[in-house]
């Protein structure tokens, strides 16, 4: 977009790809994410002492934050991203599933906002019928939830659960929702402009995960048809437009048995974007940084073109059995490379991977005219690709790329805990 670029890190990151590639790069502070990528003054001073237009997020530390948001917008920059209102909206997982579920979007059935009593709870329960699930308000991502299958299960946890989210989260509110057995995760991606604008491009499945931790990515999802996918897409794009939605967002659902249950919305770009990249050709941060700066998005539904499909693998300085990190220096790094395959990754030999952050270290994106030909060509670059000096979660990827049930797509949330229980 010929847009230059400023890029912020800490000192742990001084000889990060990025610090090296932008126009310009301004050190915020110490190792420590919360003296530095966390820090919101540290940032708008960067952003003034370089004379920057806008700020993008990007996805972790503050992309979610709606009081980090309101200060960009408050000093004179534009914020790459929803406004305020919808990130805090969406942040409370009570208002989030209530302002979506008047908007049109299918909820998983419970009950209507938090529950404040055990008697409300095990009221509500009976209603809905057991096992049910308790999760926090300020929850999310699989933090603050508790199972309960009965009666007594519930009186046990319920007040737990309160003092868990009040310890953990500083807020106390709990909602309750049927707990659904063997669903997969499927996310909608959305774009919105400021005129009213909407447009989904289609899902992603992200079913295959440990502990809450995404693992590989596929999209479309194997598990959907072309009407589920429109009909899906249409109500997720009427409900954005009803809630005055902008910017780039992703509805998450469960699907089990033919049916989406929304459970939460991201309002920041997310780490597996680049499938949605590959089988649409629309460049999300792209229309994102468009978005921002007050242009109209320039299509319509009929004009997203869903073309083949598209693999994630994320590679993690972990050991692939254990999972524990596995930071220091790369000593030989060789990508693979060819015909629709993508890597996103700041590697390089002699890099030395700090301790400090998340394990994730690069993102194979490989595409194909079809599943099985994308298949065929992840396999081969994951044979490709060299990462020397550090245990990386490769080895998983490439077990995994074999597997029947993978190759099927035969596989929900729980699949992939069971499959590394079993090769281990
Ligand atoms: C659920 C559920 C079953 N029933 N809600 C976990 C993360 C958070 N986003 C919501 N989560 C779940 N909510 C109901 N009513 C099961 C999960 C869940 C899960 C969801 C998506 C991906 C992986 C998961 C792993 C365990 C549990």
């Amino acid at each position: 977009m010929g847009i230059r670029t400023v890029a912020v890190h800490s000192t742990a990151d001084n000889d990060a790809m990025h610090v090296r590639l932008a126009d310009e790069a301004v050190c915020i502070g110490p190792p420590s994410a919360k003296d530095s990528y966390l820090n919101k003054a540290a940032i708008l001073s960067a952003a003034t002492i370089t004379g920057a237009d806008a700020i993008h997020p990007g996805y972790g530390f503050l992309s979610e934050n709606a009081d980090f948001a309101s200060m960009v917008e408050e000093h004179g920059f534009t914020f790459i991203g929803p406004s305020p209102d919808h990130i805090r909206m969406m942040g409370d997982k009570i208002t989030a599933k209530l302002a979506v579920k008047s908007a049109g979007i299918p909820c998983v059935p419970g009950s209507e906002g938090a529950l404040d009593t055990e008697e409300a709870a095990l009221e509500c329960a009976e209603q809905i019928g057991y096992p049910v699930l308790i999760k926090a308000t300020a929850g999310g991502g699989g933090k603050g939830m508790k199972v309960a299958r009965n009666a007594d299960e519930l009186r046990e946890s319920f007040n737990l659960a309160r003092n868990e989210a009040k310890s953990a989260f500083g807020n106390a509110d709990c909602y309750m929702e049927k707990y659904l057995g063997h669903p997969r995760h499927i996310e909608m991606q959305i774009l919105a402009d400021n005129y009213g604008n909407v447009v989904h491009l289609g899902e992603r499945d992200c079913s295959l995960q440990r502990r809450h931790q995404k693992v590989l990515e596929e999209a479309p999802s194997p598990a959907l048809t072309a009407a589920q996918r429109e009909s899906i897409g249409n109500i997720a794009s009427a409900a954005i437009k009803k809630l005055g939605y902008r910017n780039a967002g992703t509805i998450e659902f469960l699907f089990e048995n033919g049916e989406f249950f929304f459970i939460e919305m991201n309002t920041r770009l997310q780490v597996e974007h680049p499938i949605t990249e590959a089988i649409t050709g629309i460049d999300l941060v792209r229309e994102q940084i468009r978005i921002a700066a007050g242009a109209p998005l320039g299509y319509e539904q009929k004009d997203v073109k869903f073309q083949g499909h598209a693999f994630e693998c994320r590679v993690n300085a972990e050991d692939s059995q254990t999972f524990i990190p596995s930071p220091g220096r790369i000593t030989n790094y060789h990508t693979p490379g060819g015909l629709g395959v993508r890597v996103d990754s700041g590697m390089y030999a002699g890099y030395r991977i700090p301790p400090h952050y998340d394990s994730m270290i690069a993102k194979l994106i490989v595409t194909g005219n079809t599943r099985a030909e994308a298949l065929m060509r992840l396999r081969r670059a994951l044979g490709e690709y060299v990462i020397d000096g550090v245990k990386t979660t490769l080895p998983l990827h490439n077990r995994l790329t074999q597997d029947q049930d993978f190759v099927n797509g035969d596989y929900d949330i729980h699949w992939l805990e069971k499959f590394v229980a079993r090769s281990n």
